[in-house]
């Protein structure tokens, strides 16, 4: 089965942003299960990333514990977008530009998010279910 999602982002500002001004939209939030490809789309005015963590039934989207280097854990990670033109890992998504990652999703919840320094606290987080 094959599922296609595209990441769409966009983010604003300063440094110091308050919840809610950065935003992470996924314009397919029900996938279906095996290999999807995630296409992530900076329509922003600053570098992002698209992370895509685990999250258990009881979870909320937006309610991980953010710690002092003001990210979240991204224990059990299935991959991440974040490079400039470019597939999976790198040093994050310059405005204006994609990055894509195919990955092996199993049927659950999931939590896109962008992971840099603050984001997460602004407001930059989405929930995509698997079936
Ligand atoms: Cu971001």
């Amino acid at each position: 089965m094959m599922g296609n999602n595209s990441g769409m982002m966009s983010g604003g500002g300063n440094e110091r942003v308050p919840r809610g001004a950065m935003s992470l939209s996924i314009d397919h939030a029900h996938i279906g299960q095996g290999s999807v490809s995630l296409l992530a789309a900076n329509d922003g005015s600053i570098s992002h990333e698209l992370v895509v963590l685990p999250m258990s039934d009881s979870q909320a989207v937006g309610t991980r514990t953010i710690s002092g280097d003001n990210k979240v854990e991204e224990t059990g990670s299935l991959g991440e977008a974040s490079s400039t033109c470019g597939a999976g890992a790198g040093d994050g998504i310059v405005p204006g530009s994609t990055s894509w990652v195919t990955l092996t999703l199993a049927p659950g919840r999931y939590e896109v998010v962008c992971n840099l320094p603050g984001h997460y606290a602004a407001g930059m987080y989405s929930e995509l279910t698997v079936s």
